[in-house]
């Protein structure tokens, strides 16, 4: 339970194992809560209160590109539950925050009010993912368009039960008159790829960063057959011809572009999660490099360093599951999907130092540093799924 969260000070070195999570409680959350009120009527009392101009921005959605500010004291507390698989959390202030979930569906949590903001969808298609495999497919990623009050971008698949791809797009979300509304616009789209029960496309984890004008992707590939987990810049001057920054990435589930340089985070194949470093034109190794089980019976025959291939930074074995991650103040924080948050402390371009800032029982889907003076925003994972705030000690 979310409920159960901890701050542990528990210290480890660069390339240590995290050690097995402890199961007690240290302290408790506190919990708001949201009454399971109607979702039409919070949203319809939402746009009725934000019907003063033509094009009115929910003033939280206008402050979502502010800096985030600084860290205070650790505070878990549950600022909202009920949420049906969500992806990814767009703090706007610090006591408001955009959720978007699986399905598409983009959620304003605002206080203690909750809007549905409708679903996102592509003309002439929709956002596509199959129940029975929960950690691919659908919206993955929802990040703030910089310098564009109330624009988001996203990435997800889209297609049919015949060929599906990547899709990425912006967003534009109006509370003006009526109901709120959602002005979607396709950025880019890989090409279609074949789509079976049998035969599933490689596709994996999406996650994005916002860069200059444009966005940085970051696009999974899993299974070893799968060589095609990259990294690209698409601009917004020229949204067709991405850039491609860098391969040889499995199963990517974490960006931050922190003080100019790139992080990126990815699962390994049983063992040797990697956070890396992305340096245009890198290859980073996989399938041919990894610091995965070499006792793993279905990939065996790693290199454990290749002449070309750029090393990680940091590695863990056993497996630390991330799916997520974010930096602020010199710190990146990542989220588990084994539950919890780990903090690793870098100066420049090598990690110092990691600990763990939060554990729980749950995976955790999502984390994301937020303005305001606390925090950090933390989503666990599933159908009945929660919103946390947290603030690490500094
Ligand atoms: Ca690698």
């Amino acid at each position: 339970m979310p409920g159960d969260a901890l701050i542990s000070d528990l210290t480890l070195p660069p390339n240590a194992a995290i050690p097995e999570l402890p199961t007690s409680k240290v302290s408790r959350i506190s919990t708001p809560g949201f009454e399971p009120t109607s979702l039409r009527a919070l949203a319809n009392r939402a746009a009725a209160a934000l019907q003063v101009a033509v094009i009115v921005l929910h003033p939280a959605i206008a402050r979502a590109d502010e800096t985030p500010g600084e860290a205070s004291n650790a505070t878990p507390r549950v600022f909202a539950r009920g949420l049906e698989r969500p992806e990814a959390v767009v703090p706007i202030s610090g006591d408001a925050a955009l959720v978007a979930e699986r399905s598409g569906r983009v959620l304003l949590l605002d206080g203690s009010t909750r809007s549905d903001l409708g679903t996102i969808a592509v003309p002439g298609s929709t956002v596509f993912y199959v129940p029975e495999r929960p950690y691919t497919e659908g919206l993955k990623d929802l990040i703030v368009a910089p310098g564009q009050p109330g624009t988001f971008y996203w990435c997800m698949t889209t297609g049919t039960t015949e060929a599906i791809r990547w899709t990425v797009g912006r967003t534009r979300i109006e509370t003006g008159r009526g109901q709120p509304s959602m002005a979607n616009e396709v950025v880019w789209q890989s090409e279609p790829q074949p789509w079976t029960r049998s035969s599933p496309p490689p596709f994996s984890g999406c996650r994005l960063a916002a860069e200059g004008d444009g966005i940085i992707v970051a696009m999974g590939a899993n299974g070893r057959a799968a060589a095609g987990g990259r990294i690209m810049r698409i601009s917004a001057s020229n949204a067709h011809q991405p850039q491609v920054l860098s391969t040889g990435h499995r199963n990517q589930s974490g960006l931050a572009l922190m003080s100019g340089t790139l992080w990126e985070v990815e699962h390994g194949p049983k063992g040797g999660d990697e956070v890396n470093i992305i340096v245009p034109g890198g290859d980073y190794g996989w399938p041919a490099v990894s610091s995965g089980d070499p006792d793993d019976q279905e990939h065996q025959g790693f290199l454990r360093t290749r002449p070309g291939s750029i090393d990680p930074v940091t590695t863990w074995t056993p497996a630390i599951a991330p799916s997520s991650m974010t930096g602020r103040n010199e710190k990146l924080y990542i989220g588990m999907l084994r539950g919890g948050v780990i903090e690793l402390t870098v100066n420049g371009t090598t990690v110092m130092s990691q600990k763990r800032v939060l554990q729980t029982s749950e995976r955790v889907r999502d984390v994301r540093a937020g303005p305001g003076p606390a925090m950090l925003w933390v989503l666990t994972d599933g159908p009945n799924a929660s919103l946390l705030q947290l603030a690490p000690a500094p």
